[in-house]
């Protein structure tokens, strides 16, 4: 018996929120939809010469590739129909896209990373879309990450995984494209307490805080294992199902660390943390922070609660 995303989210709206209109279950109808088209692209890119970076350089100041390009226009377009959306933010975007909404309409905001770890795509290694939403607000998107009422991330990797929660539990669902529609697969998934496996870019490892070092020295002392694919989506996925940590510490080029707080970070932690795992920036919880713009940067210590306790452990013996 299969459950798709639709029915799944329909579901939970009339489980726990009977009062719902139906606009927010349409508003991820969108995000589900450009996801789809996203992968159909991803899964032909050395085909349809869309290889190769388009010259351009985003916000960040990497080389745009064309994937990227396309994907940030077709999640605008998808979510930028739902009249429920009053604000865009993309990772490709250095100003929000806004929408002028009349009566009860433009409820929500979407915070997203159309392609994220797109360096990775002429080399055929998994990349992903993050998304956020938050609900419309004076400050805008520069919420704290508590606010989120739904966040996710599809990993196009081996298959296409799309993962969500909307603050009552996570929920993983598989591309059967068989039939075009994604099926439940991952059932109120949870991370392990305690995995095996630490993901870091340790090239920069000597520029890390030291008692980061100490940390990662532990976990090898211990027996962990090392994986980094570079791809924070496919880094995180493999943690949020087998355990472990990952991290992207302070580094000298990015003293702040390199992942973004709103489209990466947030997501994540909110996930993690519905996943019954943890989530910090290094000193406090990644949800608590308070945004002072909308592409800023912060560090991410993620993963099971013993390996995030261990890290709070001894940088607290500092
Ligand atoms: P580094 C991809 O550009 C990205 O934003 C994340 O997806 C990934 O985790 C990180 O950067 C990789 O950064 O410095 O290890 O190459």
């Amino acid at each position: 018996m299969i459950v798709t995303v639709q029915q799944h989210i329909l579901e939970q709206q009339q489980q726990h929120y009977p009062e719902a209109d139906g606009t927010f279950s349409w508003l991820l109808s969108g995000i589900t939809l450009a996801t789809k088209m996203i992968q159909a692209k991803v899964r032909r890119a050395g085909l349809t010469d869309i290889l190769g970076a388009s010259g351009d350089i985003n916000v960040q100041g990497e080389v745009q590739q064309n994937l990227d390009i396309y994907a940030n226009e077709v999640v605008q377009h998808c979510l930028g129909v739902r009249p429920s959306v009053a604000e865009l933010i993309s990772e490709e975007n250095e100003e929000p896209i806004t929408f002028e909404r009349t009566g009860d309409h433009g409820r929500y905001i979407v915070v997203f990373d159309p392609l994220d770890g797109s360096s990775n795509i002429d080399v055929n290694v998994s990349v992903g879309t993050t998304f956020s939403v938050l609900r419309q607000s004076s400050e805008g998107a520069l919420q704290p990450g508590h606010q989120q009422i739904a966040a996710g991330y599809v990993v196009y990797g081996s298959s296409t995984i799309l993962v969500y929660t909307a603050g009552r539990g996570v929920f993983g669902f598989t591309l059967d494209p068989a039939i075009g529609a994604y099926v439940l697969s991952h059932d109120n998934m949870k991370m392990p307490a305690k995995g095996d496996i630490y993901s870091v870019n340790e090239a920069y490892a000597d520029s890390f805080p030291e008692h980061y070092r100490t940390y990662i020295a532990d976990l090898r002392k211990s027996g962990y294992k090392s994986r980094y694919i570079g791809s924070m989506v496919a880094d995180y996925h493999r943690t949020l199902l087998k355990g472990g940590v990952f991290l992207y510490p302070p580094t000298a080029a990015n003293p702040e660390g390199k992942l973004r707080l709103l489209y990466e970070a947030n997501p994540i932690a909110f996930i993690t943390e519905q996943a019954g795992g943890k989530a910090i920036d290094g000193t406090g919880r990644t949800l608590d922070i308070l945004p002072k713009s909308i592409h800023e940067r912060t560090p991410l210590v993620v993963g099971g609660v013993s390996e995030v306790e261990a890290f709070e452990q001894i940088r607290d013996r500092r």
